[in-house]
């Protein structure tokens, strides 16, 4: 990859607009360009896999502060990055050379909640766990969970379509988010925040954002309907002795608890091995299992919903579905279960590096991909035990109650020969059987290369058409998938 000479590279002047433009405070510059000190944190991934050489980072803190800045940069040709809370994982977030990265960190206020529909209208910088400790207090929750609550961002969220730990039950960002503000490379601030539910009047152009990874423009505001905190919430964790049990106590989640089930997880029994190992922390089950499934329910009557899952729990059991199994009494036991799936991406990276896939296969076929990946490196004799071997372990884990898999592959160090023995392998493996290469986490730069293992020639056409016309100077995060 070649840096673009049509893009200008940063000056003095271009750094005193800015600073004149929404003040010194909001403006970190170092033009000598060494990436380091007050930078760092903008220009590196949370896999520590990305590198950038961005020598600004400007934080504006309205939309009409971000209008002012992109129009700016747009005339002229300072290619943009837009950053939230920085954990994506597909290095989206991050410059390639020096882009200048735009963050919304500063556009943090809950702009209004109305009680009655339960519509949330946020700046795009609110942090996804500070929104949702608002909305406790209101008894409702945000549509949206995930492992990274404490610090992405609802703008990040929605620019990465994210999916999370309960899209099972609320359905995706494309559903709940019911209108966006943001701001395009010419500074036209899009102001489509509806806070309605049914509105039919021609293209839908919020969709564009949602899931677009900043490039077409930037998110702003987001107005967001969000259901009612459910008073009842159970967790349970099972043991399961092979791929076919999950699929068959999956059937059983949805037919016997069906309204109640508001996440089904899987952890294959290295990921739990591997949380065991590197957080000592007592493993919720007295034996180990080749594989792990967590449940969760949220209903409005607590006696209805333990009645149910009891019933459910003996049935997997009597059944042999399951092998063994607990239920959280309490709050804190459910959040301990929880760290079981939610710490599985954060262990992984204990040793060195990960290569991460994130992919939508149909379920029958789910976890064959892990089983071929294996055996794929033991051939090539790239893992093992001692430090000879580049790669570690093959993981599998992830949504299955929405067929997403997470394949990781940790390793000791990233290593070419790893990566040549993994791709384009687990992509023509998905595309074979009509999966996406990639399911929530998006496409950045990770995954640049790959978008015609899922997208068709006129597909990628169509997009770059947009892309285009919403942005013909190129500027809005380059070098990415578009
Ligand atoms: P960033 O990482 O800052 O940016 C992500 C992308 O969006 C970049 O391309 C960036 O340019 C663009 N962007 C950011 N803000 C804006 C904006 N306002 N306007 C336009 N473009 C913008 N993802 C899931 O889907 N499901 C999960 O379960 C999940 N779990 C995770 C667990 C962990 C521990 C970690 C580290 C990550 C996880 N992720 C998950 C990935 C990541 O958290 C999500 O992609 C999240 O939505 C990114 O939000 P962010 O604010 O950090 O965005
Ligand atoms: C999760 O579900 C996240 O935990 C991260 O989407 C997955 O790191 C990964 O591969
Ligand atoms: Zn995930």
């Amino acid at each position: 990859l070649k840096r673009d000479e049509r893009f200008a590279r940063l000056t003095d002047d271009h750094v005193s607009f800015f600073q004149k433009a929404i003040g010194d405070a909001a403006v970190i510059a170092n033009l000598s360009g060494s990436g380091e000190g007050d930078l760092e944190v903008f220009n590196k991934d949370w896999m520590n896999k990305y590198r950038g050489h961005a020598q600004l980072v400007i934080k504006p803190g309205s939309a009409e502060e971000m209008s002012a800045v992109l129009r700016y940069c747009n005339e002229h040709h300072l290619a943009v990055v837009p950053q939230g809370g920085n954990t994506g994982l597909v290095g989206g977030s991050i410059p390639v050379f020096d882009e200048i990265v735009v963050s919304t960190s500063r556009m943090n206020k809950i702009r209004s909640f109305d009680e009655v529909s339960g519509i949330l209208v946020v700046d795009a910088g609110v942090v996804l766990e500070a929104a949702d400790q608002f909305l406790a207090e209101k008894n409702h929750i945000f549509p949206l969970d995930l492992g990274a609550k404490g610090s992405c961002q609802i703008g990040g969220n929605v620019s990465t379509n994210a999916g999370g730990l309960r899209l099972l039950r609320y359905g995706s960002l494309h559903g709940n988010v019911l209108g966006i503000e943001a701001v395009l490379p010419d500074g036209t601030i899009v102001d489509d925040l509806s806070t309605l539910r049914k509105n039919n009047t021609g293209y839908d152009l919020k969709q564009l954002f949602i899931g677009g990874e900043g490039t077409i423009g930037i998110i702003t505001g987001v107005s967001i309907i969000c259901p009612r905190r459910p008073p009842a919430v159970n967790v349970a964790f099972f043991g399961l002795e092979s791929y076919e049990l999950a699929q068959r106590a999956f059937r059983e989640a949805k037919s016997q608890l069906s309204e109640i089930l508001s996440a089904f997880e899987l952890m294959d029994g290295t990921s739990q091995d591997i949380v065991h190992a590197v957080t000592q922390r007592k493993r919720p089950l007295e034996s180990k299992y080749p594989f792990y499934c967590l449940i969760e329910t949220s209903g409005s009557n607590a006696e209805h919903d333990s009645a149910k899952l009891e019933t459910f729990l003996e049935h997997v059991m009597s059944q042999e579905i399951v092998s063994d199994g607990v239920l959280a009494q309490d709050e804190t036991q459910a959040k301990e279960l929880w760290k079981w799936r939610e710490g599985v991406p954060e262990c992984l990276g204990h040793w060195g590096g990960v290569y991460k896939y994130d992919v939508s296969i149909p379920l029958p076929e789910l976890y064959q991909l892990v089983e071929d990946t294996r055996a794929r490196l033991h051939e090539a004799k790239l893992i093992g035990d001692t430090d000879e071997y580049p790669a570690l372990n093959v993981v599998g884990y992830g949504h299955m109650g929405d067929a997403n898999l997470h394949l990781n592959v940790a390793v000791r160090r990233y290593d070419k020969a790893i990566e040549k023995a993994l791709e384009p392998f687990v992509y023509e493996w998905i595309q074979k059987r009509k999966g996406s290469i990639s399911a929530e986490h998006g496409l950045g730069l990770a995954k640049k290369a790959f978008i015609g293992y899922s997208k068709s020639e006129t597909m990628i056409r169509l997009m770059k058409d947009i892309k285009r016309l919403y942005d013909p100077n190129g500027i809005m995060n380059p070098y990415k998938y578009i």
